[in-house]
């Protein structure tokens, strides 16, 4: 008998373009349908079928303190009884721009967007118009939301789903973004001996989580700094998913590293749609009304979001958060990894923070030309199987799993011990 999932797919097809809102959802790289859900609550999932699930997709990130934590449920219902929005100033998105110019060490004013797509593309486009420069230099596998310019080479989506770069972008714009391999200084700073008076900005993931999480060799977050203030171009970090997760300054809080530019969104939001931009005070007055670099949006700043984002980040500000956080990811990494090794299978682990992957491989992921090597089909498999047993990953080779605060040692334990049993016979193949 069909699911109700089932028959809310075929519903969706007759008016959704493949029946979701963003590609990602549909479950191509893995196969099957994608699941409806009804509700969450802490770090589970239900499905419109009742099926209950722990849950590592998370939203794709924002939801650090796990489904409908009660912080930010009630002052979104407080917030809505006073209007959800107003297309003018209002005091909570001063209280959340202060939070984050106090949280994030590159960022001394900051613009609220509704979305890191939003964020990214007018980081870019601020960044061309302070230097008058044209050129943007991105890394491959790397994603940052579905910006013409940014589309070149991306991760995330466009990865998972093989296209080879999107339709509907000109050749001349394809042409001003230069793609470079993720964790390679020298290729940047060729690029940037040759052609650097024409580079408006490098924007980079700190840590890639879009081609499944590689972190940055040592030094290279630290070479792309001195490289780009060298040649002045602005540095750009997409903290879209580092931000507020790696810790409550992000990437750049960790690995000491201050880009002149940050993109945020996601968590930010507390699981509303927000995006943001923000850095140096000079790069930023030059954007509309203070500047000439035009940026806009009716939602932006709008009270929900707002008040969802304070009460996000003050929970976050608590002792002990992100050491929490360390100590779940770690017990999931090692786990994973060992249940790979129990298996016999070629496997690696890969982890920043709260954030990781298993990449079916037996080679080192450093960039997109590693990553991509893995086996896609059997982390099809694998993501088959721990979905028929309640655990609901990443629907994607190239996708991060994300922790919460929701999640304890026996969500953690029980996703090991149903790994080891998906596993299990997953010996097949070439490297068998
Ligand atoms: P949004 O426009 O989706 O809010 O943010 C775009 C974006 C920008 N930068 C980074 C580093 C990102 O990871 C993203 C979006 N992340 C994907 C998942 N990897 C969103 C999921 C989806 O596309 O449905």
């Amino acid at each position: 008998m069909a699911t109700l999932s089932r028959k809310l797919f075929d519903k969706a097809l007759e008016v959704i373009p493949g029946g979701v809102n963003s590609p990602v959802r549909a479950f191509k790289a893995v196969g099957g349908d994608p699941l409806f859900f009804a509700r969450g609550r802490g770090a589970l999932l239900y499905d419109v079928d009742g099926n209950e699930y722990i849950d590592y997709v998370l939203s794709w990130g924002p939801l650090i303190l796990g489904h409908a934590h009660e912080a930010i449920v009630r002052e979104v219902q407080e917030a809505a009884k006073d209007g959800t929005s107003f297309g003018a100033p209002n005091p909570h998105e001063v209280e959340l721009a202060r939070l984050v110019v106090e949280a994030v060490p590159g960022i001394e004013k900051v613009r609220m967007v509704n979305s890191g797509t939003e964020a990214t593309l007018s980081a870019i486009r601020l960044a061309r118009g302070f230097t008058g420069r044209d050129l943007v230099v991105k890394m491959d596998g790397c994603y940052h939301g579905h910006v013409d310019a940014l589309l070149v080479k991306a991760g995330s989506g466009i990865a998972t789903l093989g296209i080879p770069g999107t339709p509907g972008i000109p050749a001349q714009v394809a042409a001003q973004t230069l793609v470079l391999p993720y964790n390679d200084l020298d290729s940047l700073a060729r690029l940037a001996d040759e052609r650097g008076k024409e580079i408006a900005c490098v924007i980079v993931e700190p840590v890639a989580a879009n081609m499944g999480v590689v972190p940055p060799r040592r030094g290279y977050l630290e070479g792309l700094r001195e490289i780009t203030s060298r040649h002045g171009i602005i540095l750009i970090f997409d903290e879209v998913i580092t931000g507020f997760r790696l810790a409550k300054g992000g990437a750049q809080e960790v690995y000491r590293v201050t880009p002149d530019l940050t993109t945020l969104g996601k968590i930010l939001g507390g699981g509303l749609p927000i995006g943001a931009y923000g850095g140096r005070e000079e790069i930023m007055d030059r954007v509309a009304p203070e500047g000439d670099v035009y940026q806009a949006g009716t939602l932006a700043g709008n009270p929900l979001a707002m008040r969802a984002g304070i009460a996000m980040l003050k929970h976050l500000g608590q002792a002990g958060v992100y050491e929490r956080l360390e100590a779940i990811a770690e017990r999931l990494a090692r786990g994973l990894g060992a249940a790979a090794e129990e298996a016999g299978l070629p496997a690696r682990v890969t982890r920043v923070g709260s954030l990781l992957t298993l990449f079916f491989t037996s080679r080192d992921p450093v960039d997109w030309a590693s990553a991509s090597a893995a086996d896609t089909k059997r982390y099809a498999a694998f993501f088959r199987r721990m979905l028929e047993r309640g655990i609901y990953l990443a629907p994607s080779q190239f996708e991060a799993l994300f922790l919460s605060l929701a999640h304890t040692n026996d969500h953690v334990d029980r996703t090991v011990a149903t790994a080891r049993e998906a596993l299990k016979g997953m010996r097949w193949g070439p490297e068998a």
